[in-house]
């Protein structure tokens, strides 16, 4: 017990995040699920709108603050960072300690604010007005906040000590341009967290004291500005949609590299290039989610532009994992399957973006169903996929165990056809005009929806499939033969003593 409260020890911390990642992301499937059951047909469920938003807003919080991040930079980056630079642990072993524990009480803050008073319904941006004192009075819209302060804090914290983990704790000879792509795009990752999460908290604390302290930052009866708080969110929130899909990057570079039997990634230097650009650029082509603010038009031009330059270095990124599968006889292991899908779906999810930058088309299509297809394309297929490409991969690594492989590929399948099916169709409700964050509609959007909540139950049966396997594996007991050269260095690297490491023995971990 005390071992896991006060572990310091990377390894232990990282099974912690995937823990709890793993939890939040049932709490946060539950909440989908039940705006699914909202949707499957016209007419009201639940029969109150305020409680509707307040499952949207919570759905996105946990699936983004504790389940994707948690689970990709926590976990992966915890458990794989230190062991692909040969470092004994991370550089502040008690500091990740406190990112870890600072969760627990973060997310509990964000379901209480859903059990006090009306709940936050103001979506994971928490605008105002809606998210002021005058449209949630009471206490929901604090805990919330309070609850992302806490969050932030963790996330911060986390990324001062990847970043200097990665600077001053490889292994003596290892250059940054020898290190392993994963290792690359959690140092990108931090870097955004670190400028970017700052201005999430001042936002956020701004409209605290908004709130309860009779200031006005975002009030325009005492000289605020709403538009104000859009800037310095989507000033954070643009970087976190690339904090939530950098380290997916990462692990799947590592795994297409492994799998084809290459011990190099195609183009490696340009993926390093490929991952800052993209992190450079995410910090100014914010003004995309605010097209309808009512901008003037050279702006729009400017944000129109910076933001479709980003599909250079995602396309560097997408090319370069078919050249590193090309020209060898590929054998389609299940983390392979996970992967080639990751780089089908999230193209399409990137192409759509391309397609909401231009601005006269988003003013269409802004606040439509088109975005929700969008973001779940890169996110339920990309960031999702990533993560079971890289929970699959070193499943037997990091828990001695392994997993039906059969039912594995049937669980692919599932997934693969659940989120098609959930979320293809959900472009055709953008396209005509069905606006997010709404708890009904028209008969008009009858077929897709009800074809969209079938496709979200298929999901969740896959996700159940997976739950079993991990359990059957557990009482199975099977223990994995590590054949492979890869599997086996890291094997090693997690046995021998840290100062026995040198860079030349180190082969496979050049990527
Ligand atoms: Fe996005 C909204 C544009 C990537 C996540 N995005 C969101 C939201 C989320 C999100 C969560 O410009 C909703 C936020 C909210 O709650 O309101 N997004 C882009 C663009 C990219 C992009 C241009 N998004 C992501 C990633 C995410 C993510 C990654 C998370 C993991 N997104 C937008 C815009 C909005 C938006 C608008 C606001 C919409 C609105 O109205 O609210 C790019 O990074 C994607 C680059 C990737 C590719 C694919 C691979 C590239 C290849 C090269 C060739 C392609 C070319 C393009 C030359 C482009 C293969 C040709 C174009 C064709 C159409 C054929
Ligand atoms: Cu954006």
């Amino acid at each position: 017990m005390m071992k896991w409260l006060f572990s310091t020890n990377h390894k232990d911390i990282g099974t912690m995040y995937f823990m709890f990642g793993m939890w939040s992301g049932m709490v946060g499937m539950m909440l989908s699920m039940i705006i699914r059951i909202e949707l499957g047909q016209p007419g009201s469920f639940i029969n109150n709108d305020q409680v509707y938003n307040v499952i949207v807003t919570s759905h996105a919080f946990i699936m983004i603050f504790f389940m994707v991040m948690p689970i990709m930079i926590g976990g992966f980056g915890n458990w794989l960072l230190p062991l692909m630079i040969a470092a004994p642990d991370m550089a502040f072993p008690r500091l990740n300690n406190m990112s870890f524990w600072l969760l627990p009480p973060s997310i509990t803050l964000l379901l209480m604010s859903s059990m006090v008073e009306m709940g936050a319904g103001t979506g994971w941006t928490v605008y105002p007005p809606l998210s002021s004192n005058i449209s949630h009075s009471g206490a929901s819209v604090d805990l919330a906040i309070f609850s992302l302060h806490l969050a932030g804090i963790s996330s911060i914290l986390g990324a001062i000590n990847f970043i200097t983990t990665v600077i001053n704790m490889r292994s003596p000879g290892m250059k940054m341009d020898q290190t392993p792509l994963f290792v690359w795009s959690v140092f990108i990752t931090a870097i955004l967290l670190l400028l970017s999460l700052p201005v999430l908290a001042g936002a956020i604390t701004m409209l605290l004291t908004d709130r309860n302290f009779n200031t006005s930052f975002f009030d325009p009866s005492g000289g605020g500005d709403p538009i104000l708080y859009q800037h310095l969110f989507w000033f954070f929130g643009h970087p976190e949609v690339y904090i939530l899909i950098l380290p997916g990057f990462g692990l799947i570079s590592h795994i297409i590299m492994q799998e084809s039997g290459k011990n190099e990634s195609f183009g490696y230097i340009g993926m390093i290039y490929a991952m800052m650009s993209i992190g450079i650029l995410g910090f100014v082509v914010w003004a995309h989610h605010m097209f309808t603010v009512g901008m003037d038009v050279d702006t729009r031009a400017y944000f129109t532009s910076a933001t479709m330059i980003i599909a250079v270095p995602t396309g560097i990124k997408v090319f370069s994992w078919l050249a590193t599968m090309h020209g060898v006889s590929l054998k389609m292991s299940i983390s392979m399957m996970w992967s080639a899908g990751f780089v089908f779906l999230f193209t399409i999810g990137g192409l759509t973006g391309i397609i909401l930058s231009n601005s006269s088309i988003d003013i269409v299509l802004h606040d439509t169903y088109y975005v929700v297809a969008h973001f779940h394309y890169v996110l339920s297929m990309g960031a999702v996929f990533a993560i079971m490409a890289g929970f699959i991969h070193w499943y037997p690594i990091l828990t001695g165990m392994t997993m039906n492989p059969k039912w594995l590929k049937i669980q692919f399948s599932t997934l693969f056809l659940g989120v098609n099916l959930t979320f293809f169709p959900q472009h055709f409700l953008g396209l005509s005009g069905m606006p997010r964050r709404y708890s009904d509609y028209p008969d008009t959007y009858l077929m897709w929806n009800s074809l969209s909540s079938v496709g979200s139950i298929i999901s969740m049966i896959s996700i159940f499939m997976l739950i079993f396997m991990i359990w059957e594996s557990m009482i199975a007991k099977r223990v994995p033969i590590f054949k492979n050269y890869n599997y086996a260095s890291i094997e090693w690297m997690q046995t021998t003593p840290p100062n026995e490491h040198s860079y030349n023995e180190l082969p496979i971990m050049m990527n």
